[in-house]
């Protein structure tokens, strides 16, 4: 597929670095609380990505859905998550979005449209699909997205799922985060092709690359892309080339030495954010005020957030069987 031609208005510029700006935020002060031992278990920060969720979100109403990863804050919050039940969660609180049982890999927020981050890897690429069944068989005009990483698209899940997608011609968006790592493995070490969108052409549909440290043209491709399974046009996927600045999980991560320190900085230079605003301030579309007062406003609003989730209640031990699928066991019993 050529390059599209479909290009951002300033304000839509403007909103795309807003919703960026908000994950960018979250994602550093998370990181700060998960490296300090604030918050407990695994974090899979998006910081360097944030192009993609920003990009493609910009084209979709609350009633299109999503779904997403086990890198999934900048999903949920370019979708419009709320940062109070966000961290709530991250936190373990009563009050997060999954009343503090689910932590960082399971927000969803169905009001959204967020159908839910997933710690399986490919494991929401079904879920999309046949959400996005669903949403054909009931008449609407809603798309389904999906995120998925380039690890992912190695999975059994996906591929039959896609296969299914072409098949039925469903309204559902393939976005896959190609940041050139399935945790410690590098692409070429995980799969031979080096365009992942390649593999659309065996499943019967059309496969777009698009830069993800730019978000114009994710802007653009995603654009096109969701217009195509709004209208009826069926699915298509769409490999974003992306990287992610921090380790594989936290911020420092397992120490393990698998990627140049040349590399990162490479890909460090290349900042989706900080390019945008170049482009923002050159433009005229903003002032370097405006670009900080943006900042501040986020930066704000986030330290609201974690002194919420601080002063948060714990969730009460009463409430271990609510909300959960599997049956409780009896006591002395198994099931
Ligand atoms: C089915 C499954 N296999 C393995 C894992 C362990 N795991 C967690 S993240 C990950 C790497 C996923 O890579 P990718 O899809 O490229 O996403 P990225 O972490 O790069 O965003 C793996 C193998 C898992 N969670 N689920
Ligand atoms: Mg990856």
């Amino acid at each position: 597929m050529p390059p599209s031609e479909l290009a951002p208005t300033p304000a839509q510029l403007v909103d795309m670095h807003r919703r960026m700006a908000r994950i960018r935020h979250f994602e550093e002060e998370a990181g700060k609380l998960v490296e300090g031992g604030k918050i407990p278990g695994a974090l899979h920060l998006y910081v360097g990505e944030e192009a993609v969720a920003a990009g493609v979100m910009v084209h979709l109403d609350v009633d299109d859905q999503i779904t997403s990863t086990h890198r999934g804050h900048g999903h949920v919050i370019a979708k419009g998550g709320d940062f109070k039940l966000m961290y709530a969660e991250l936190f373990g609180k009563a009050t997060g979005y999954c009343r503090g049982k689910g932590g960082s890999m399971h927000i969803s927020d169905l009001d959204l449209g967020i159908l839910g981050a997933n710690g399986i890897v490919a494991g929401s690429v079904p879920i999309a699909v046949g959400a996005a069944f669903a949403n054909r068989y009931r008449d609407t005009d809603r798309v389904t997205v999906c995120f998925f990483g380039d690890g992912a698209s190695n999975e059994g899940a996906f591929h039959e799922a896609a296969n299914m997608a072409a098949l039925y011609q469903l309204p559902v968006v393939f976005v896959c985060e190609n940041n050139l790592y399935g945790e410690f493995t590098s692409q070429p070490r995980h799969q031979r092709v080096t365009d992942i969108a390649d593999r659309a052409v065996g499943y019967g549909m059309p496969g777009v690359i698009a830069d993800g440290m730019d978000a114009s043209a994710v802007f653009g491709a995603a654009g096109e892309c969701i217009a195509r399974a709004r209208a009826g046009g069926g699915p298509s996927l769409l490999e974003c080339k992306t990287y992610r600045f921090y380790d594989h999980v936290g911020v420092t991560g397992m120490r393990i030495p698998y990627r140049d320190e040349a590399e990162v900085d490479e890909w460090k230079g290349r900042d989706p954010i900080a390019a945008l605003e170049l482009r923002l301030v050159e433009e005229d579309v903003l002032t370097a005020d405006a670009v900080a007062a943006v900042h501040q406003s986020v930066v704000a609003e986030i330290a609201d957030a974690i002194a919420f989730a601080e002063a948060s209640p714990d969730p009460d031990i009463s409430s271990l069987t609510e909300d959960v699928y599997s049956n409780p066991i009896e006591p002395g019993g198994v099931r």
